[in-house]
Parts: C-alpha cells; structure tokens; sequence
C-alpha cells in the first residue's frame, strides 16, 4: 500500500511546487478504497482527493500517506482534520516530519491526541528522496539542485567544435526526460542555447507542459529572439536570470520573465543569488544540463545537490571538450570528492548517480566562493 502512495506521488512530483508531492492509499485490509495525490500547483492535498474518493467508506479505515499530514490552516484546512472527521481508524506514515515550520510533527501528534493509531518510518526513504526539494526550499531558501551531464567514457561533452548530438544512447535519453519532467525546473547557459537552441521541453507523452519552468542564465540577455526558447514562452514558462545592468527592451511584451541577480566582478551573474531567487518565485528543484561552464560554476559554489553521470562508452580524448570547465582546482588534494549513490545499465550507457561531499581539503574554496 506505501508502495502504491509512493508512486502516485512520484507520478505528480515536478506539478506541485511549491508544495510538496505527496501520495495516498486509503485501503480496507488488502482493498483500496481511495488514491490521492498532490494536484497541480499543490492543491487540494492528497489526503482530501484519496477522502473524496473513499467517502463514507473511509471509516475504520487504514491511510497511507508518504508525507505527515499537514496540521494547518494555510490555503486549505488541516489534512488531519479531514482524515479525524471521515473517521479513518489507522494512519501509516513513511516520511513522519513534514520540515513546514507550520507542520512539523503537528500533524502526527493531533491525529495521536483524537486516538488514531499512527505508525511512522514504513519507506522513509524513498518517500523523503520525493520531497528532497521542497525540504530544501523550505530549510534554505533554495531549489534543489541536481547537474545532469551526458558524456563519453573520458569525461567529454562534445567535440572541440561543438558537436553533442547524441553522445549517450535514446535509453539514457529517455531517462533525461523523465528526469525533466520531476524537476520543476530546468537550468542551462545561455551557451548552450547559443549552441544548440534547444527546447528544453520534456518529451514524455502526457507530460508536454513540463518542466514547469525554462531557466537560462543569461546575464546580458543575449538570447536571441529566435530562438526555440523564446518562440515557445507562451506556452512554455521562460526564466531568465540576468544582471541588473543587462538590456531587456527587446523581450517586453514576450511574457519573458527576467530575474535581476546579484554578479560577480566579470559581470557574470551570482548562482547562489540566482537559485535563491528562483526559489522565491516557488521552484524546489532545478536540473541543469549544461553547459560545462554552468556545471563548474554550480560545483564550485556548493550548489550541486546530485550529479548524474551519463557516459556512454565513446572516446574523445584530446579532441573533445571537457564535460565541466572552472572547477579551479590546482592539487589533488583539492580534487572535489563524490560518492556513489546509484549505478545502472542502459543499453551501452551507464548511468550514475553521486552525492557531492566538499573539495577534501576545500572547506575554504566554497565558503570563499558563496559568500
Ligand atoms: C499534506 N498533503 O498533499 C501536501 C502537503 O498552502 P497549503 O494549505 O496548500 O499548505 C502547504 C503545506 O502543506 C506545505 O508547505 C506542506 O507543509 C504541506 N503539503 N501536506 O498533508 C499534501 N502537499
Ligand atoms: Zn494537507
């Protein structure tokens, strides 16, 4: 039954922010009697959809929820309240501690005070990997934030002339959209766009008008209003982070929406400042695919949440371009250090995953960096 509350959050995660994806199974011994998850722009709660269902089945009932119901009066009632009146007898829980300063661990302790029986950690750890975003934001003001990078078996991401089309295989490709479409945003260089106008739209069937939100950093707005990006803003939500000094008469009227950030002495804009912002209008992950600028940037500032590591088993050697530029890393002792969380197969590529620790002896390079 959490199983089934895991996946139906999952299949919401990227439409919800900036709540959270939640999921829920309201079930009678082995018969499901009510499904629920997050809706669109994160209401109503999952909880209140898997109720409506149930109806007055809900009585003496089991609910499985993958978050702690919420116990406030925000822009809905309490969950709590609607699971104590449909007198649902047992609530499972997976992830116990919603981090909302307004729930956190309000949510168990009513539902314990009107004699529900509640039992909490069942798939915790799948159910907090779904709200690694939104914990974020709400911990630290910013997006989550993972950096995809599809390259050959010697770290490339291209040919010296900028030739990228396709390094990995439509398997790991296939994945990249998936990945889109759970993002609520995804993040490139204005170099990337220059290069290769992409459209950045997720191309899973059902799934067109994710991700939510298009981010390009472009500090001097240089993208072309030509460009795919542009074109589609109607229907498809454009970001662009800027500088206060960059020029935006020519994208008035285009729906565009310019984030002014902070920059730095090259009049490059400031990533942590950008994030942030990207956070206040509601974003709580962001994927970013490039380029290799933008991914020595994200590192270097202690931005990078998750690597995903594509690599195909090509060689470029000293004719390719190296999949990230700028970590500034002059010893080995400064090397920034990963560790793997996950490995897999996909047609001839393999596909990893990696938690970035800091720079082994590098404390100083990030705090230096964000400050
Ligand atoms: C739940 N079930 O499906 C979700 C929850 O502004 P509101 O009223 O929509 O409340 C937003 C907060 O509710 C959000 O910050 C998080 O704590 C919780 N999200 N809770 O019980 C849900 N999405
Ligand atoms: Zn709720």
């Amino acid at each position: 039954m959490m199983a089934k509350a895991i996946g139906l959050a999952r299949g919401v995660l990227g439409s919800t922010a900036p709540n959270p994806a939640v999921g829920c199974v309201i079930a009678v011994g082995d018969s499901i009697i009510g499904r629920g998850a997050t809706q669109p722009g994160g209401r109503p709660h999952a909880e209140v959809m898997a109720l409506a269902e149930a109806g007055a089945a809900a009585r003496g009932a089991t609910a499985y929820v993958t978050l702690e119901p919420c116990a406030h009066h925000g822009c809905t009632p309490p969950c709590v309240d609607a699971l104590i009146a449909a007198g649902v007898a047992r609530v499972v829980v997976a992830h116990a501690h919603d981090p909302d300063p307004r729930v956190q661990g309000r949510g168990i302790a009513r539902l314990r005070a009107a004699g529900i029986l509640v039992e909490t950690g069942l798939m915790e750890a799948e159910a907090r990997a779904i709200v690694a975003g939104f914990a974020k934001r709400v911990t630290e003001g910013l997006p989550w934030v993972t950096l995809k990078l599809g390259v050959t078996l010697d770290g490339c991401i291209a040919t010296k002339s900028g030739e990228s089309r396709w390094i990995t295989g439509p398997a790991a490709r296939g994945v990249v959209q998936r990945m889109r479409a759970e993002h609520d945003g995804v993040l490139v260089g204005i170099g990337t766009v220059l290069a290769d106008d992409p459209g950045l739209i997720c191309g899973l069937e059902g799934l067109g008008d994710r991700p939510r939100w298009r981010v390009v950093a472009d500090s001097h707005l240089r993208i072309p209003l030509a460009s795919k990006l542009v074109r589609n803003a109607e229907a498809h939500p454009l970001i662009l982070l800027a500088t206060e000094a960059a020029d935006a008469t020519a994208l008035q009227g285009t729906g565009i929406t310019v984030l002014r950030c902070a920059a730095d002495d090259a009049g490059r804009i400031d990533l942590r400042d950008a994030l942030r912002r990207l956070g206040d209008l509601g974003l709580t992950s962001v994927l970013s695919e490039g380029g290799a600028h933008m991914a020595g940037a994200l590192l270097r500032a202690g931005l990078v949440d998750r690597l995903a590591w594509h690599r195909a088993p090509t060689l470029l050697g000293d004719s390719g371009m190296p999949a990230i530029q700028g970590l500034g890393v002059e010893r080995l002792a400064d090397a920034f250090r990963l560790r793997l969380l996950t490995r897999e197969a996909y047609e001839e590529d393999v596909l990893e995953t990696y938690e970035v620790l800091l720079p082994r002896s590098g404390r100083e390079i990030l705090t230096g960096i964000s400050s």
